[in-house]
Order: C-alpha cells, then structure tokens, then sequence
C-alpha cells in the first residue's frame, strides 16, 4: 500500500509547489513592483493648490549689505490651499532658490531651480508644489547671504 501512495503524495506536493510558485510570481509582478515604482497619490487640492502664494526676489539683493532678498523671508502655506509658492525676480540680476539641504518633494522632485531653469532671469517666475508639510530652508547659489524659508502646515480645518 505505502509503495503505492508515494507517488501520489510527491505528485501532490509538486503541484502544491508550483501553486505557491506562481501565486508569489502574480504578487511579485502584479502588486509588489507597481508599489514600489508608483509615486505616492496626492491630492488634486495638493497637486493644484487654489491659493498660490506670491513671493519676491527683492531689488539689490546680489548686494552682501542687502538684508531684505526674499520676501516675505518667511512664507506660510497650507497643505491642500497654499502649498505653491510662486517666487518673481524683481531684480535686475539673475537668483536662484536653492535646497539648503538637498530636499527631494516625493512628486516633485529637488526644490532647486537648477535642475530645471537654472537661474531666474531678471522679470522671470519659478514655481514650486510642496506636496509634504514641513520646514523647507533654502539660499541662492551665486549669493549665499540670500535665505529663505517655506513652511508648509497641515490645514487641520
Ligand atoms: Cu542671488
């Protein structure tokens, strides 16, 4: 009897094998990869926030003595209402608004108009989303004494 059930038990557990194979290969293709390639989901209201906040790049400010370059210094916005700043070079020479520490938004990339316009031309207009609340600090490449600062809160309301 034994010499007889043998066969069938291996040839249970190779089909048993070849289920669990193929349902690890299904999970590791089908919701495995996407999750880790995916960007996070974000909100329209993140993505697209209905109140841009506007800020300047001051006159003079390539000037070291020149204490008011970003203004305001300090700019306040709100997850899902305010959390785009919209920054205008006033001045007659070119600025930058640079990460002081590398930041990486998860949607949208470095905070740094390097990578994209380079520098803000004189009368130019660089935008960015924040897409995650926090303290973002930031300088300009060409003139270090120029910082900034964005913080971006949760709207608990
Ligand atoms: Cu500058």
């Amino acid at each position: 009897m034994e010499r007889v059930n043998k066969p069938q038990i291996s040839g249970i557990s190779i089909v048993s094998f070849i289920i669990v194979v193929a349902i690890s290969l299904t999970y590791y293709q089908f919701v495995f990869m996407p999750t880790l390639s995916a960007k996070p989901i974000v909100s329209e209201e993140i993505l697209n926030p209905s109140e841009p906040i506007q800020a300047s790049i001051v006159p003079g400010s390539s000037q070291p003595s020149q204490t008011e370059t970003y203004e305001p210094k300090e700019i306040i916005g709100k997850l899902g209402t305010s959390n785009k700043v919209v920054w205008t070079n006033n001045d007659v020479v070119p600025h930058t608004v640079t990460t002081d520490n590398d930041y990486e938004d998860p949607t949208n990339g470095r905070f740094d108009t390097m990578p994209t316009i380079g520098l803000i031309p004189p009368g130019g207009t660089w935008e960015f989303t924040f897409t995650e609340d926090g303290e973002y600090l930031y300088h300009c490449e060409p003139h270090p004494w120029m910082t900034g600062k964005v913080s971006i809160q949760k709207d608990f309301s």
